[in-house]
């Protein structure tokens, strides 16, 4: 069960979160299968669905609400941590989700989710990432490679692309992670590990776009090439890779290398060994940079941390301020200290 959410409910399946609307994505979509992990998970944590929200903000990704048979907002573009934060702030005993795109999240909605994230609040954020504006059909997105052709950008986009998982750290999140939406059995561990989390979950899902960045990830992620082009970090492990299970990576000094085992002198004992819980993030950082073709692309938990809840925080602090000052009320808040009459 998430951490702070203490409603058990009936025992339920995979069936009891599906809605009967008719789902708009179009065939193919990647979202289709981060909604069918969402939905197999969710029995796993017995609660009952009316204790469950979905926040989302504007795009296709922010569908996602209709297609969960819990509660949901639909909301406004780039606020739906901003609505998620009223919501757990005043119902802590929620499991409070958050379904947000590259777009929504980190362009109109960068500001609100920087800081719902340093807040540490107990909400669990997945981010649809398709490099791409899927809704609006295909505009790039703050994910969009530099040069990046679109609708938007004919000569190719001048900017460098913003990297989730570093936005996530920078904004102290206690939970970074990242997963694929077609490996279905890794996606579906990692948002059961970010539900156990005490605080905020930050999920970075690479979601493909079929109608307008088609195969944007499948250079590393299709299945033929994704053991030697994509690497699982496991907690207290050596980071290693390939389908012969004969690569990693060794760390000299900030620079992560890839080595072959048994070349060059090159043994287990020399390789990073992943750490999530290290007291800086500094080498969850260095391994959310490394990407596809110098290194194999990470996925699984970057890093996590204890801290303090905000909701808890909050809850303290107004029952310490009730206890010394009695009910508080609006009127008489509003006629205290200095005030003036306009006429
Ligand atoms: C205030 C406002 N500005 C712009 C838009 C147009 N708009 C709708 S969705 C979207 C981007 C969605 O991209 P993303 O979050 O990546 O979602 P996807 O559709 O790819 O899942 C934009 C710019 C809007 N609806 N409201
Ligand atoms: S436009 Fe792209 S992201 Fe949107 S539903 Fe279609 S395939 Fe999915």
């Amino acid at each position: 069960m998430p951490s702070g959410v203490d409603i058990q409910g009936p025992k339920l399946t995979k069936a009891d979160f599906a809605t009967d609307q008719t789902v708009r994505w179009c065939p193919g979509c990647g979202d289709y299968a981060i909604l069918a992990q969402v939905q197999k998970v969710m029995p796993n944590f017995g609660i009952a669905r009316e204790n469950i929200v979905f926040v989302s903000g504007i795009g296709c990704s922010s569908r996602f609400p209709y297609y969960m048979n819990t509660y949901g907002f639909h909301s406004i573009h780039g606020r739906a941590p901003t609505i998620a934060t009223g919501i757990k702030v005043s119902r802590p005993e929620l499991s409070v989700w958050v379904v947000t795109g590259d777009g929504d999240g980190l362009s109109i909605g960068g500001n609100h989710l920087i800081h719902a994230m340093r807040r540490n609040l107990d909400i669990k954020i997945l981010l649809f990432n398709n490099r791409i504006y899927g809704l609006t059909k295909g505009q790039f997105s703050p994910t969009s490679e530099f040069g990046k052709k679109t609708k938007s950008s004919p000569f190719g986009t001048a900017e460098q692309p913003i990297n989730p998982l570093g936005v996530a750290l920078a904004s102290e999140c206690t939970f970074v992670a990242r997963s694929v939406d077609i490996d279905t059995q890794h996606l579906s561990s990692i948002i059961e590990r970010a539900a156990q989390h005490k605080g905020t979950a930050f999920i970075e899902i690479y979601q493909n776009c079929n109608i307008f960045n088609d195969g944007a990830f499948d250079d590393f992620v299709a299945r033929e090439v994704r053991a030697d082009r994509m690497v699982q970090l496991e907690h207290g492990k050596p980071v290693v890779f390939g389908k012969e299970r004969n690569k990693g990576i060794r760390l000299r000094g900030f620079h992560p290398e890839v080595v072959t085992l048994g070349e060059n002198g090159a043994t287990e004992a020399d390789l990073l060994v992943h750490d999530e819980t290290a007291q800086e993030p500094a080498l969850a950082y260095l391994l959310s940079r490394m990407t596809y073709p110098d290194y194999p692309v990470p996925v699984g938990v970057f890093y996590r941390a204890n801290r303090p809840r905000f909701e808890e925080v909050v809850e303290q602090q107004s029952i310490q301020a009730t206890a010394r000052f009695g009910a508080g009320s609006i009127e008489r808040l509003l006629e205290s200290g200095a005030t003036w009459k306009v006429t």
